[in-house]
């Protein structure tokens, strides 16, 4: 199990004038930058449908595929700085690998294994949450207390259409307002929360509306478009780093996979839209912006599609050669004395079943 470098990292310019308010739009950043920002996002698909590959083959269990959503996720991290934290959900379960972390740890977290869970300090992510929403007020806790310490670094959380429909949404927003608290609100609306469509989670147009209520500045972005997304969240953690408070990006997207591997969407939706919406997915829409920009060759990016391939193959051998947890891993970092003997061990699989 071995970390690689990060291919995240930082702008290598910051934009030098800061855009309007709420416009969302900045100078595109440098060439470099972008090639760097569609490398992440190659990077991404490639975890993403290896990990389904795995999960197919019974080499991971149920996976919450993130497909379409690689703009969103690449051009966040690519706009934060390296000590800025980033606070996941289940979706984003790829990011801390842009940060460093190997890539079959990661995927580890998919057979329940405990040695899946990494040092949130050393990638500067939160664990993934599941539960949701939940993790909003743990952005919000640590970004107050980052800025107690006399530090200045930046909270940016990841959630869900449905998600910002929980109580801990607003106690987090609210309280992040009054407090002009330095964190990001990143809302992926990928127009379903399983099979819940956006027209029946909420009432209004656009989430971002709702930032109003909490004082602080609220933009749709588009999320397929990983230049805006980029614009909107290097501006936002330019205000929350200046002491301005919070900010809530919704990033509109469609959900072009199914919710996880064990679910079937065919049986509540129209996949014939899907299937339109997937013409607008992210990654070849910015190659031909790309190719367009002579920034790319067709062969780079056949080049680089085969190379990512191929290295996420070679993660997913690793992976299977983990030594499979025991029983002992599962209370390493939680317990000091395990409360009883372990179940199956003879001295206790008796009084178990009792
Ligand atoms: C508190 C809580 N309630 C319910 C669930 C079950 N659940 C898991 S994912 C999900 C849908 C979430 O949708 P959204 O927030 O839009 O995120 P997406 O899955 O689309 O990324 C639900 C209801 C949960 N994990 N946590
Ligand atoms: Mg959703």
């Amino acid at each position: 199990m071995t970390d690689a470098p990060g291919i995240g990292g930082e702008l290598s310019a910051r934009p030098a004038a800061r855009p309007a308010a709420g416009s969302g739009s900045a100078s595109s950043p440098p060439a470099a930058d972008r090639v760097r920002l569609w490398k992440m996002m190659v990077h991404l698909r490639a975890y993403d449908e290896r990990a389904v590959l795995l999960q197919r083959q019974g080499r991971i269990g149920a996976y919450p595929l993130f497909w379409g959503e690689e703009a969103i996720q690449a051009a966040a991290v690519l706009g934060v700085r390296s000590t800025d934290w980033l606070f996941l959900s289940y979706r984003q379960n790829a990011i801390p690998t842009l940060r460093g972390l190997s890539t079959e740890q990661a995927w580890a977290y998919f057979r329940g294994d405990p040695h899946s869970f990494f040092d949130p300090a050393k990638y500067a992510c939160a664990p993934q949450s599941v539960p949701l929403a939940t993790h909003l007020p743990h952005a919000v806790g640590w970004a107050l207390g980052r800025r107690l310490q006399g530090g200045d670094d930046v909270a940016v959380v990841f959630f869900g259409d449905g998600a910002s429909s929980e109580g801990d949404a607003h106690e987090a927003m609210n309280i992040a307002s009054v407090f002009r608290a330095p964190v990001v609100f990143l809302c992926t609306n990928n127009q379903w929360a399983i099979s819940t469509p956006f027209s029946r989670q909420a009432a209004v147009a656009h989430l971002s509306v709702r930032a109003a209520g909490y004082a602080m500045p609220g933009i749709t972005v588009d999320g397929y478009d990983p230049l805006a997304v980029l614009a909107a969240v290097t501006e936002a953690v330019s205000r929350a780093r200046q002491g301005e408070g919070p900010s809530l990006i919704e990033a509109s997207c469609y959900r072009l996979g199914a919710h996880a591997t064990a679910d079937d969407p065919s049986l509540y939706r129209d996949e014939a839209e899907t299937a339109l919406r997937r013409r607008d997915e992210p990654i070849a829409r910015f190659e031909r912006r790309l190719l367009d920009e002579q920034l790319l060759s067709p062969q780079d990016i056949a080049e680089e599609h085969a190379r990512v391939s191929e290295s996420m193959r070679e993660a997913g051998h690793r992976l299977d050669a983990m030594p499979a947890p025991t029983p002992e891993d599962m209370t390493a970092h939680l317990l000091s004395v395990p409360p009883w003997p372990w179940p199956g061990s003879p001295a206790v699989s008796g009084a178990m079943q009792r």
